[in-house]
């Protein structure tokens, strides 16, 4: 289920419960960038995050990155036509990243548990979508931007509270989405491209269920809606095959082909939604939410008489699994043992090739056992985790909760793992760190801790 769909990304079984909270603001303007913020008891942005907010998205743009070097593929499939948008800062109104977008008032995503707040009408963008109105707003009816998200959230090897987007979207004229048009002959082209090469399409979704056509296309151009969901699939399928068919021939045992599936969506801004997934390693891997764009939104972006499509895909999810990266916090490492591994290789822009882990050091347990406060979230407890510890922090994780049958106290006890990527950690260094996890949560959260 998509986190800006109906219901809010899995979380653990154990995080269900919890109430959403809210942390004591210092009051004191946030710098991020150099600019000051006013603060309210809408901030949440801890230090270990402000840290990480720049004027412009950072990692797809360094060289030998593999999130630039994806960038830079998907780019190069989806071509020239498509306008390349590097985003602004990630401080963005809750007006742009929610309301113009069509959130409801009560919508998870708006929660302080799921977003960085700078205050009450400002926040960390959680998606790309954030830009659609602007990057249509300044003229461009086909455009691919890039940006950094920011979602508060659970601590494993797949989740980081920073990660990359790619956002793209194509808007015709409705003269242009007729039959024989330009926009069906771009269909024809691709399918016919499709058609010919190993992979299987399954994409059997009802229009229905994916949310049904918005009352204009019905009233007005309901053909102009069906060309614009098949041109949409046709460029994703394309992007899909180009990105994942050489490893797919590389690694499958069998004649098999490569598999994608679009399965009905929900989000605020496109009817109907899709999201697409790719059969790799044994799983169906989500890669991607998409849809026919929402008419309110073309009105707010000047474009009334237009239609079309959007999608927005995460680049670390396809990276991991392209290049066999098996923390998301390498991302983010300096190490030239990570990044020389990404060093262009001659006439491929996306060098196909298998991360090869250079250490894997121990790994050292700490436990955290404590009665449940009322208002506590355990994303709470996952970003004092991370805000004290930093990247030596690799996995948290709920292993006992239970409820004290006198008091009605429930308790939580969760496992922290801390493993740095780069070197051996003294147990000496682990504990002052975890002493101080613990120091926080008291104070912060006057956690009882047993
Ligand atoms: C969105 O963010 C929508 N804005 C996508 C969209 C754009 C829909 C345009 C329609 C039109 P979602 O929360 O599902 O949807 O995230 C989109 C993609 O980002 C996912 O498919 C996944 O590839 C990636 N993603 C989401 N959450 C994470 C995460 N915690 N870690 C890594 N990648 C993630
Ligand atoms: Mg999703």
């Amino acid at each position: 289920m998509s986190k800006l769909g109906v219901g809010i990304a899995a979380k653990r079984v154990c995080g269900r419960g919890f109430h959403n909270s809210v942390r004591l603001a210092s009051r004191q303007p946030l710098v991020l960038n150099g600019i000051e913020y006013a603060t309210d008891n809408y901030t949440n942005v801890p230090a270990s995050i402000a840290s990480r907010v720049h004027p412009h998205p950072q990692l797809p743009y360094l060289e030998n990155q593999p999130l630039a070097l994806l960038r830079g593929e998907i780019e190069r499939v989806l071509g020239a036509r498509y306008m390349p948008i590097r985003a602004p800062s990630p401080v963005v109104s809750t007006r742009l990243n929610f309301d113009e977008l069509g959130f409801p008032e009560d919508h998870p995503g708006r929660q302080p548990s799921d977003t960085y707040f700078v205050n009450k009408n400002t926040c960390l963008r959680t998606h790309t979508s954030a830009h659609q109105i602007g990057a249509f707003r300044s003229g461009n009816l086909r455009w691919l931007l890039t940006a950094d998200v920011f979602r508060r959230d659970e601590i494993d090897s797949s989740h980081y509270p920073v990660f990359h987007q790619m956002e793209g979207a194509s808007v015709w004229n409705h003269e242009e989405l007729v039959p024989g048009g330009s926009v069906e002959q771009e269909c024809v082209a691709m399918e016919q491209k499709l058609a010919n090469v190993p992979m299987e399409i399954q994409d059997q979704v009802s229009v229905e269920d994916a949310g049904g056509w918005q009352p204009k296309h019905e009233a007005n151009n309901r053909q102009g809606a069906e060309l614009s969901m098949r041109h949409l699939k046709a460029t994703l399928n394309t992007l899909v095959y180009e990105l994942f068919q050489p490893r797919w021939a590389l690694e499958s045992q069998s004649d098999e082909p490569l598999k994608v599936r679009w399965i009905p969506a929900f989000f605020p801004f496109t009817s109907p939604s899709f999201e697409v997934e790719v059969w790799f390693r044994g799983k169906w891997l989500e890669i991607l939410g998409s849809g026919v764009v929402q008419q309110s939104i073309l009105d707010q972006s000047g474009l009334a008489d237009k239609m079309g499509w959007a999608f927005g895909l995460g680049l670390e999810r396809i990276a991991m699994v392209l290049f066999s990266i098996p923390d998301i916090r390498l991302f983010w490492s300096q190490d030239k043992r990570f990044l020389g591994q990404f060093a262009k290789q001659s006439g491929r822009s996306l060098p196909l090739m298998t991360f090869k882990p250079y250490s894997k050091h121990p790994p050292c347990y700490k436990d955290v056992s404590f009665w449940l406060p009322p208002n506590f979230h355990e994303n709470d407890l996952f970003e004092t985790v991370r805000d004290c510890a930093g990247d030596l922090v690799e996995d948290v994780e709920c292993i006992d909760s239970f409820v004290h049958l006198k008091t009605q106290k429930a308790s939580r006890c969760y496992r922290v793992n801390y493993r740095s990527m780069d070197r051996n950690l003294e147990n000496e260094q682990i504990n002052t760190l975890h002493n101080a996890v613990l120091d926080r949560l008291r104070r912060e959260f006057s956690l009882e801790i047993r």
